[in-house]
């Protein structure tokens, strides 16, 4: 129950079409949360990990068709078709209600229905906003408790108003025949229904905080965008902030994390969020972006102390693991963790796992986790203002072509960059992998609306900045002939920040090419590092002919807009094509 008439409504709607129970409305306190653990625990949702080396540490196995987003059956419902763009699956609002509205119909019988109440954004922020979650998954409550900020907190901000973005979730038969994850844009409303994975079931994730909250943030003047935030501390200890886009599994969270390995030169990273940025132009012309999230949802594969141990540090305690293995010890166990795979180990669906028998952990196997855990969380990451941001960053996988890093000429070739990003598609959502698509600012999957406008939003943007931001394109996913990564990557990746930092400050080297500036081959320190030359010489250097053909899928991508793709755009695409004819040797060394 709540004194909010407008929520009371919704909820009473949604409980007279869904037929619960019981209802629960959360309140956000540490005993709710256990009790709904303990729920799981007794009704085998999940399995208690070893509590003496995991505190408060729970495996969640989800079923097997249910591991990551479904992208294909994720629609934009606008009432133009073209206001949700070629870049997204468009249903007609009131079909989508129909079809949805017999999904819902009774589907939580006998279940539970949790009121979630959420913020997204610090508490006391003129940024964060609202949002309801109604859910009959516990799992889901409890996710949504610690990847946000529920219960009380948010209905205190709410007080009587009806600005809150309201959520229907269920987890129907979780049959992918009868799933969906639907977006209202023009009511600024979500219903889901079908899944239980992240990005599908936590509504206030990928649902609301970027495709409803980029389409309001169009409308508001702001940006809601798919990016870490980091707080690089120099030896001086003056802390600059950048924020980076790169698509989903490609290296977000393990950057926002990182232990430099210029540590002893007093080079340090602090984390101010791993997947999501909501950025405003301030008083003063300046781009500030807060972390709308309050905790983190983040790949296990690969995560090690070789490769990510603040990480590693970070999920200790308080901590759901979803679809890893599970050791005969009940400690949580993935590919990549550091360890050789146990005797006895048991695979993500429950199974023994054999050498023959596939992965262990799933690609895209997760843990949930409180950032307040975070040993290198900044002091700033709750600021209600947000952190100033000097730079942006665009990244993803790109196995050939793209250098290790290069900088754009200005804000307009810097959004032409992050518009026609190439990038090499991964386990987080269903389909293939390795596939390199048009990822525009990785926001393909998560852009509530015709992106040709949302290019045009970004321009928009820039005119308004009184200093805006340096913009940068980076690649720690370069293969050489066999097959392995050129780069390190993960705490060198401090060496490129470092480059970033001092173009910012003015300082750092660099060489005009056809395709931005390039790092000189000596403006990268590389101290204490072994890298072959010619690896680096590869690196920084531009492969015109990778280059042309990328231009060439640029154009089939950017076509699809038709009249609505800013004239920019294809200003920038025109002089990158004759940059590149006027340059001459098919490798130009930087
Ligand atoms: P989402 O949560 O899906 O948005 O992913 P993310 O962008 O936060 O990616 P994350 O940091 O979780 O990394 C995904 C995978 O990429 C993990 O298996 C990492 O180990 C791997 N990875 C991250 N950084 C690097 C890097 O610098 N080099 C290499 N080779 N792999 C990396
Ligand atoms: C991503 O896929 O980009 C994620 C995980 O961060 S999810 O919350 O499922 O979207
Ligand atoms: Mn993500």
């Amino acid at each position: 129950m709540t004194g909010n008439a407008a929520l009371q409504r919704w909820v009473d709607d949604c409980a007279r079409l869904t037929k619960p129970e019981r209802i629960h409305w959360c309140t956000g306190t540490p005993e709710e949360y256990r009790d709904l653990i303990q729920t799981m625990v007794r009704d085998g949702t999940l399995i208690e990990l070893n509590q003496q080396s995991h505190p408060n540490c729970y495996l969640h196995r989800s079923h097997p068709n249910d591991v990551a987003r479904t992208e294909n059956l994720t629609f934009i419902c606008t009432t133009n078709k073209e206001d949700a763009g070629p870049n997204n699956n468009w249903m007609d609002p009131t079909e989508a209600k129909e079809r949805l509205t017999k999904l819902f119909d009774g589907s939580m019988k006998g279940r539970t229905m949790y009121v979630v109440p959420y913020l997204m954004g610090p508490v006391g922020s003129q940024y964060s906003r609202v949002g309801v979650e109604i859910t009959d998954s516990a799992y889901v409550a409890a996710n949504m408790y610690i990847m946000t900020r529920m219960g009380e907190v948010a209905l205190s901000q709410l007080g009587a108003s009806e600005d809150f973005v309201p959520g229907l979730h269920s987890l129907g038969d979780l049959s992918p025949e009868r799933r969906f994850i639907m977006h209202f844009p023009d009511e600024r409303l979500i219903w889901s229904i079908g899944s239980g994975y992240g990005g599908n079931a936590l509504l206030g994730k990928k649902c609301f905080a970027l495709r409803i909250a980029s389409s309001i943030a169009r409308q508001e003047g702001w940006m809601a965008e798919h990016m870490l935030i980091i707080g690089l501390e120099d030896p001086s200890g003056q802390v600059t902030y950048m924020a980076a886009a790169f698509p989903s599994a490609s290296g977000k969270t393990n950057l926002a994390m990182m232990v430099s390995s210029l540590s002893d030169q007093g080079y340090k990273v602090w984390t101010v969020g791993d997947d999501i940025a909501w950025m405003h132009v301030d008083e003063e012309g300046q781009l500030r972006a807060v972390n709308p999230e309050a905790g983190f949802f983040g790949v296990a594969p690969g995560t090690s102390y070789a490769t990510n141990p603040i990480a590693m540090d970070t999920i200790r305690e308080n901590t759901i693991f979803t679809n890893v293995g599970l050791t005969p010890s009940n400690e949580p166990w993935w590919e990549g963790i550091g360890s050789d795979p146990p005797e006895g180990l048991i695979n993500w669906q429950g199974n023994v796992w054999s050498s023959e028998g596939g992965r262990a952990a799933h690609p895209n196997s997760r843990f949930t986790v409180p950032a307040r855990q975070c040993p290198s969380i900044s002091k700033q990451w709750e600021d209600p203002r947000g952190v100033p941001i000097a730079a942006i960053i665009w990244g993803s996988r790109r196995s050939a072509v793209v250098p290790l890093v290069m900088q754009a000429f200005d804000w307009q070739h810097g959004v032409f960059l992050g518009s026609g990003m190439g990038a090499e598609t991964t386990a987080a959502a269903t389909g293939a992998v390795g596939v390199v698509r048009r990822d525009p600012m990785a926001m393909l999957p998560f852009c509530g609306y015709n992106m040709a406008d949302y290019f045009q939003h970004w321009l928009n943007i820039g005119k308004r900045l009184k200093k805006a931001p340096l913009i940068f394109r980076v690649n720690w996913f370069r293969k050489d002939k066999d097959g392995k990564f050129l780069w390190p990557g993960y705490g060198e990746n401090i060496r490129v920040l470092k480059w970033i930092l001092e173009r910012i400050r003015g300082s750092g080297r660099a060489v005009e090419t056809a395709i931005g500036f390039l790092p000189s081959q000596d403006a990268i320190d590389l101290n204490g590092l072994e890298l072959a030359p010619e690896a680096l010489r590869e690196m920084l250097s531009v492969d015109k002919t990778g280059w042309i053909n990328g231009a060439l899928a640029m154009e089939d991508f950017y076509s699809q807009f038709g009249e609505r793709l800013p004239r920019e755009i294809w200003e920038e695409h025109k002089k990158l094509r004759e940059r590149l004819q006027r340059s001459s040797a098919s490798s130009t060394k930087a």
